[in-house]
């Protein structure tokens, strides 16, 4: 077995600079917020990886079982040389492509890419294990500045799933959608993993789950500022909100203050002031319309594309064509 490199593109020192500015434009924005990328420090994966097994937590599951319907006929349609995995967290799902495309004969390379190292140096190893023909290299990085150093060497096919697509704004989204046409050659393709608009009934359980795991996600992020930034958040006067918004179609999450407060942000020299009762957006978590996908998708320059849904349409696998 060849032995799995990962490298880091996000120094810690860049990782915090970062993260202070995040929060500080978040933290003196109306309405505060703060983006969900900042949830994935070592305990935020683990309970990421718990949320994907709750009984409410259906999208990896859909996912997962799309995945293995799928699998084979994106290897025949792809004989992709080169799989880049953009947020890849544990590659759990992943194996099921990487089965199906060195069964296939044509994978070489895996080129997972996350910003948590932790959660990348544990799947490298793993899956260099699995897959002793394959060479596995990690990248540590944010996503959006991946697409910039992409590798070359080979038919590659860019993997973004989980519904990661989702955390992202609608500008935000459109804007790294165009650059990832940009960055493939005409041949190449993009597996997009999305969640679907369905029943809010079955949509906010999933993000507000009855043994409270997603509120402990969510609440960590909290605990990040107090670790990274030496901010002094009291976790326990904080409570987890998740809400379907229909007029964007997404799941927020926010936080909310259960009293008025006063937090200290030494690292930013500022002190930010809550309101009882005030809430701070943590993530949106868009869902989308197999017609809607479609149609970003070729306004970002894509062109056919294959969409596989699950019976209950919740979830979305689309391999769009470069
Ligand atoms: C990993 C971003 C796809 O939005 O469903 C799970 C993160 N947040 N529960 C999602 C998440 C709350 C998840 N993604």
């Amino acid at each position: 077995m060849s032995e799995p490199t990962v490298e880091v593109h996000l120094s810690p020192e860049q990782l915090h600079l970062s993260l202070r500015e995040d929060a500080r434009i978040g933290l003196a924005a109306t309405p505060k917020w703060l983006p969900p990328k900042w949830f994935y420090d070592a305990r935020g994966s683990e309970l990421f990886e718990e949320i994907t097994r709750l009984p409410e937590y259906f999208p990896t599951r859909t996912e997962r079982e799309l995945l293995r319907a799928s699998a084979t006929h994106v290897a025949e349609a792809t004989s992709a040389q080169i799989l880049v995995e953009l947020g890849s967290g544990s590659s759990d799902k992943t194996r099921l492509l990487l089965a199906a495309l060195t069964a296939h004969g044509t994978l070489e390379r895996y080129v997972p890419q996350d910003v948590s190292e932790a959660a990348l140096v544990s799947a490298t190893r793993q899956l260099a294990d699995e897959f002793p023909e394959l060479t596995v290299h990690g990248i540590v990085s944010d996503f959006t500045d991946t697409l910039h150093n992409l590798p070359r060497g080979g038919r590659r096919m860019i993997a973004f799933l989980g519904g990661t697509l989702g955390n992202l704004v609608p500008e935000e989204r459109e804007e790294f959608l165009a650059s990832i046409a940009e960055v493939l050659d005409e041949g190449e393709q993009l597996l997009l993993g999305v969640g679907l608009v369905t029943d809010p009934a079955v949509l906010v359980p999933a993000y507000d789950d009855a043994a409270g795991v997603t509120a402990r996600f969510n609440l960590n992020l909290l605990s990040v500022l107090n670790e990274q930034l030496g901010a002094d958040f009291d976790v326990s006067k904080f409570r987890h909100v998740a809400l379907w918004d229909a007029a964007h179609e997404w799941i927020e999450m926010r936080l909310e203050a259960t009293t008025a407060m006063t937090v200290r942000l030494p690292v930013l020299g500022t002190k930010v002031r809550f309101a009882e009762g005030e809430q701070m957006r943590t993530e949106i978590s868009a869902k989308f319309r197999p017609e809607g996908i479609c149609k970003e998708l070729e306004r970002a320059g894509f062109g056919s594309d294959r969409v596989w849904t699950d019976p209950q349409e919740r979830f979305a696998l689309v391999l769009a064509d470069r």
